[in-house]
């Protein structure tokens, strides 16, 4: 039986339709840069927001209208749901999705009961991928919701959370990798503290990087071939998230020695809670190899917590796919880790939104190729910096100068001269040229 019976295959319309059941820009055959729009996005569907979210907030239960699932925490119903999300993504034309452990099958009540309902569910979504060619683009498991992680999960004071935490992702390895997952994220959940009274914050480090090291030497005994992501977040729901930002993150995994098996999946309601803007999480971690994925959503900046919203903003869309064209972004993907309001308690509100999303980031590739193809902005930077294209600049970039050369140099040149404008204004304008 058909939950969305009155939804057809959404289709490329062209910007002029006017129909909210059709994408306007998201042409997935549209060829960008000598690759599909398709592969360049690699839209995926969050499963904990799209068939889990209930719209419940701090001060009120769910609000959502979502006839097809009994409300139970039975397998069968698990299974059942299962078979809506495919629906859904298939005709939303997402080839992926994302989840946890337990947004697609209910925990049990002990480890080895979660593992079977895992396994049952899991027979679904292998059916239901090979069915419709939707593919999973990251598994996690959830290391935060049980009340057994208070303290945290691989930065817990108590091993036996370590351990169970350890058990999860054993098996969340194994299913992502039965389901040819092709990316494996770790979000640190509750790995953080509220206060140093009562926190060993070294050994809590050092138990994270030996969880790592776990997952990495598990994925390569069963043959688990895909990319390890980290996830920064700030501030929630910790004082202090070990993984804070993109920097924190780039930080661990140098310091443990992680860089060659894990990137970063960047979120950008995450990056902003951080005070950073996405753009500049994203060229951080681009510069140094380590951009992997992305969580595609966006924060309300009048609000300070994480909203998870659907990002419709083009502009941010233009700046996300600048750093995303520059850096590439497979085996990662554009994954809608964001929620319909509250207020937006339809079944049919799914479609609208990630629709809204899919057509903000297509638009934001076609610009950002366009702005790429002129090649405006390279050549002001170029210009920018040439004072390090030869002379003193080429040296010291070359380690040729040291502090004796470059006191020669400045003794016998005397002072600076002003350089060239910064331009901002100029550039914020030429950008909008583009929109
Ligand atoms: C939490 C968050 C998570 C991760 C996966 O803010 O973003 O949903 O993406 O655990
Ligand atoms: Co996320």
């Amino acid at each position: 039986m058909s939950a969305f019976p009155e939804i057809k295959k959404i289709r490329f319309e062209g910007p002029d339709s006017k129909n909210p059941l059709a994408f306007r820009f998201y042409d997935e055959n549209e060829m960008v840069e000598g690759k599909s729009m398709k592969d360049h996005l690699r839209f995926s569907v969050a499963y904990w927001h799209t068939m889990r979210g209930s719209g419940s907030d701090p001060f009120g239960p769910g609000t959502m209208v979502r006839p097809w699932d009994d409300g139970s925490e039975s397998v069968e119903n698990a299974c059942n749901r299962a078979r809506v999300a495919f629906e859904f993504i298939e005709k939303l034309g997402a080839p992926y999705y994302a989840f946890h452990d337990r947004d697609v099958a209910p925990e049990g009540s002990s480890l080895s009961e979660s593992n079977k309902n895992l396994d049952a569910v899991a027979k679904v979504l292998k059916e239901e991928q090979e069915r419709t060619g939707v593919k999973l683009l990251w598994g996690t498991a959830n290391l935060f919701s049980n009340p057994r992680f208070m303290h945290g999960a691989s930065t817990s004071c108590n091993a036996d959370a370590f351990a169970f935490a350890g058990a999860q992702v054993k098996k969340a390895l194994e299913v992502t990798k039965e389901l040819g997952g092709e990316n494996y994220v770790f979000w640190g959940g509750r790995e953080g503290y509220q206060t140093l009274l009562n926190t060993d914050l070294k050994r809590e480090i050092d138990h994270m990087g030996r969880f790592m090291h776990l997952a990495v030497d598990y994925a390569k005994k069963i043959g688990f071939t895909g990319q390890f992501l980290i996830e920064p977040k700030p501030k929630e729901p910790t004082k202090h998230q070990y993984d804070s930002d993109a920097a924190a993150c780039i930080n661990f995994l140098r310091a443990y020695d992680l860089t060659d098996h894990f990137k970063l999946n960047i979120e950008t309601n995450h990056a902003t809670l951080a005070g950073h803007t996405m753009a500049h999480e994203l060229e951080y971690a681009g510069m140094q190899g380590l951009l992997g994925s992305i969580d595609a959503n966006t924060g309300d900046l009048m609000l300070g917590w994480d909203t998870d919203q659907f990002p419709t903003n083009v502009y941010l869309a233009t700046e996300v796919m600048l750093s995303l064209l520059k850096y590439g972004l497979s085996p990662g993907g554009v994954n809608f880790d964001a929620k319909v309001r509250r207020e937006s308690f339809e079944p049919i509100d799914l479609f609208y939104s990630h629709i809204g999303g899919m057509d903000a980031f297509a638009r934001g590739l076609k610009i950002a190729a366009a702005i790429r193809a002129d090649g405006e902005f390279d050549k002001f930077l170029a210009q920018r910096y040439n004072s390090w294209d030869e002379g003193i600049g080429a040296q010291i970039e070359s380690g040729q100068a040291d502090l004796a050369a470059l006191e020669t140099y400045m003794l016998e040149k005397g002072e600076i001269a002003p350089n060239a404008s910064g331009r901002q204004e100029m550039l914020e304008g030429l950008f909008n040229r583009y929109m």
